[in-house]
């Protein structure tokens, strides 16, 4: 007979983390598809993530989209539903409890299209894959706003511009596109100025946003908190490798009591 052995826990790593949110004063976010998961929201590259059931890669590939907008659009009725029905969690609301309660300088760097950390109450937050928010049109390039858009996504159809005809996309960043430049500059330089990174549900696989954390300074503390191990677990201060709501909610709720 044999017996399994419990798995590791980081989280007696906790009170290293209240420490270095107790005494930091600009904490700068980089997170990812893996903060929202607990939102409801799949991520891409995790076992339970959107590749791994069978989405392609190339749905958010600008080529493609060009060529073939229905191909988006088909998966685009359940995965932007879902996103757009999504309520931000535990995670969210301590990033934002950090800057509101504790009156941290806190900004939020994120890769996730859901403005969940907007409507958990932070303001200072840099989507570097754009947004949900706006569409424009590829043949006459004009901006439109997405609220009637929506309906017309949910019931199947390919949005087209009223005035040009031309095909609408929502203005996230896709696979051969460039960031928006003005936004990648301000999370460079949010990073430059942290003397806290925290790295939150990102594999740290897609450039350019993999490559921010290396704008920190020496003076800087990284924390990565991710299930799955990243490509910087061994540069960190610390590492989690647990669900981001335990971890952040516990930290917060351990500094309130300090
Ligand atoms: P990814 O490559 O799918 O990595 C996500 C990581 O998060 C994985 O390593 C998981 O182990 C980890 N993870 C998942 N859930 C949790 C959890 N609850 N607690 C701790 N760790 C967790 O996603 P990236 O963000 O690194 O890749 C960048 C893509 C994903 C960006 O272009 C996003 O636009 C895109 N994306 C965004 C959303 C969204 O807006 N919510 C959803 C899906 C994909």
């Amino acid at each position: 007979m044999s017996m399994k052995l419990p798995m590791a826990s980081s989280l007696h790593n906790l009170p290293s983390l209240v420490s270095f949110l107790g005494n930091a004063q600009r904490i700068v976010f980089l997170t990812g598809a893996g903060m929202s998961t607990e939102s409801g929201i799949a991520d891409f590259r995790s076992t339970t993530g959107l590749y791994a059931g069978g989405v392609d890669k190339s749905v958010f590939d600008i080529e493609v989209f060009d060529r073939d907008p229905a191909y988006f659009y088909r998966f685009a009725r359940t995965f932007l539903d879902t996103i757009r029905q999504a309520r931000p969690n535990a995670g969210h609301f301590a990033v934002a409890a950090l800057a509101t309660e504790f009156r941290k300088d806190v900004c939020v760097c994120t890769q996730n299209i859901d403005a969940l950390h907007q409507e958990a109450g932070i303001s200072a937050v840099f989507p570097l894959h754009g947004t949900l928010q706006t569409f424009h049109c590829r043949k006459c390039r004009e901006p439109v706003e997405s609220r009637p858009i929506w309906s017309a996504v949910a019931a199947g159809e390919i949005p087209q511009h009223g005035g040009c005809g031309g095909i609408l996309k929502p203005d996230i960043v896709f696979f051969g596109e460039p960031l928006p430049q003005d936004v990648y500059a301000a999370a460079e330089t949010a990073v430059r100025q942290a003397d806290l990174l925290i790295v939150a549900g990102t594999s740290l696989a897609v450039y350019p946003a993999a490559a921010l954390p290396a704008c920190r300074t020496d003076a800087c503390r990284l924390v990565i908190i991710n299930r799955d191990s990243t490509p910087l677990d061994f540069q960190a201060n610390l590492v989690f490798h647990e669900s981001i709501g335990s971890v952040l909610q516990g930290a917060v709720d351990r500094l309130r009591k300090t």
